[in-house]
């Protein structure tokens, strides 16, 4: 099926359904004498995992990893790498009701007349569970980006609903400003700790009323060095955009100040340059489709989930109206653990970017004195 790979030199294909027996990727073009081991993905497949908290849906899967091929003596060998998580806690029944019928918002409808086949079951493959095998060939992509660039991506929940972090300011120096250790310290992925209590009072309302909402996620590439990213149809916003946008329930994508620059003047947009530093961060990091050196800034906008078990008049596979009422465990807020998803996508990115500047450009070497990140 076309659409599965994503990525140029550091290609990653993702295969499965989320009830099929197994979900898997194959990550081909990795560079050689990656050090990883099973242990490695455990990390960040929890933070992205199902069942963690009440906030999510109770599908509690295991998500462990089987590296199967691509590593020898805990180290890449510069070979396909193919991963394996086996699905372990898929209830089928929950879709019985609902395998001929078109969850209104969903990508139910869409499958169907793209292909006339599908597999319901868990939403088949058009589930986010798929997303869990981003999240693992990010973990490669992420511990060499650190080891060569020092490149940290990270990020934050930025808006729930109508609700938005009240004690920080998320101004164009965002990801100086927050605390990593609060985002990581409550299931939210929040950055302001005096807010959580009342993120978890809101979503136990939300969930016992059946609906859903949506969020915003930031992300933020801190130590991108001047250059990745390939004009013109190969830049670096591009091709995170596109990323960013593959996610399940992904509606919208700004690259550094985003849809607010409608409303700038250009004398306060452009981002002054001090042989000290960039004196701001509006571009968010990105020039011409190529990186600046300062950080890379992204923000992501999750629809509500469109599984609800509040009935709702629809129409099934005959085209005859029926009401749809969607049980099991589904998200009321899929946003709340799509932060590492997004930092996946990003580092996914960043990889195959990097790679394709050491091909093409790897001998110019530093041309002028870098202009350190600044404001950032
Ligand atoms: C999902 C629906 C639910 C979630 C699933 C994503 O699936 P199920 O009804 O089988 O429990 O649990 O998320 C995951 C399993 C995961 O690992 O992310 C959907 O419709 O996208």
């Amino acid at each position: 099926m076309a659409g599965n790979t994503f990525g140029q030199l550091f290609a990653v294909t993702t295969f499965g359904e989320s009830h099929g027996p197994a979900i898997g990727c194959v990550i081909d073009g990795c560079p050689p004498g990656i050090a990883i081991a099973a242990e490695d993905f455990a990390h960040d497949l929890a933070r992205r995992a199902t069942g963690r908290t009440r906030h999510t849906s109770q599908r509690h899967e295991a998500d462990e990893v089987e590296i199967l091929s691509g590593v020898y003596e805990g180290k890449t060998t510069g070979t396909p790498i193919a991963l394996l998580i086996r699905n372990t806690d898929a209830r089928s029944k929950d879709y019985a009701k609902i395998a001929e019928q078109f969850r209104p918002g969903h990508a139910d409808y869409a499958y169907w007349q793209k292909y006339g086949h599908r597999d319901p079951r868990g939403g088949g493959r058009s589930s986010a569970r798929e997303t869990t095998m981003r999240v693992a060939a990010a973990v490669i992509a992420k511990k060499w980006l650190a080891a060569k660039f020092d490149v940290v991506v990270r990020g934050y929940l930025a808006q729930i609903g109508d609700i938005v972090p009240r004690g920080v300011d998320l101004g164009e120096a965002g990801a100086a400003r927050i605390d990593w250790n609060v985002v990581e310290s409550n299931p939210f992925f929040w950055p302001d700790a005096s807010q959580v209590a009342e993120l978890e009072d809101y979503m136990d309302a939300l969930r016992k009323s059946g609906d859903s909402v949506g969020a915003r996620i930031d992300v933020v590439a801190e130590g991108v060095p001047p250059g990745w990213g390939e004009p013109i149809y190969g830049k670096l916003d591009a091709e995170l955009a596109s990323a960013l946008m593959s996610i399940n329930a992904v509606k919208g994508v700004e690259i550094g100040d985003g849809f607010a620059v409608v409303s700038q003047h250009g004398s306060l947009h452009r981002d002054r340059m001090t042989p000290q530093g960039f004196a701001s961060n509006h571009a968010g990091g990105i020039l011409g489709g190529i990186s600046s050196g300062q950080a890379v800034r992204c923000s992501v906008a999750f629809k509500p989930t469109s599984s609800l078990r509040l009935p709702v008049q629809g129409v099934d596979v005959h085209g005859e109206v029926v009401e749809i009422v969607t049980t099991g465990r589904h998200d009321p807020c899929v946003g709340i653990r799509a932060t590492p998803i997004c930092e996946a996508m990003v580092a996914l990115v960043l990889m195959d970017q990097a790679l394709r500047h050491r091909a093409q450009c790897g001998d110019v070497g530093e041309v002028t004195p870098r202009i350190p990140a600044g404001s950032e």
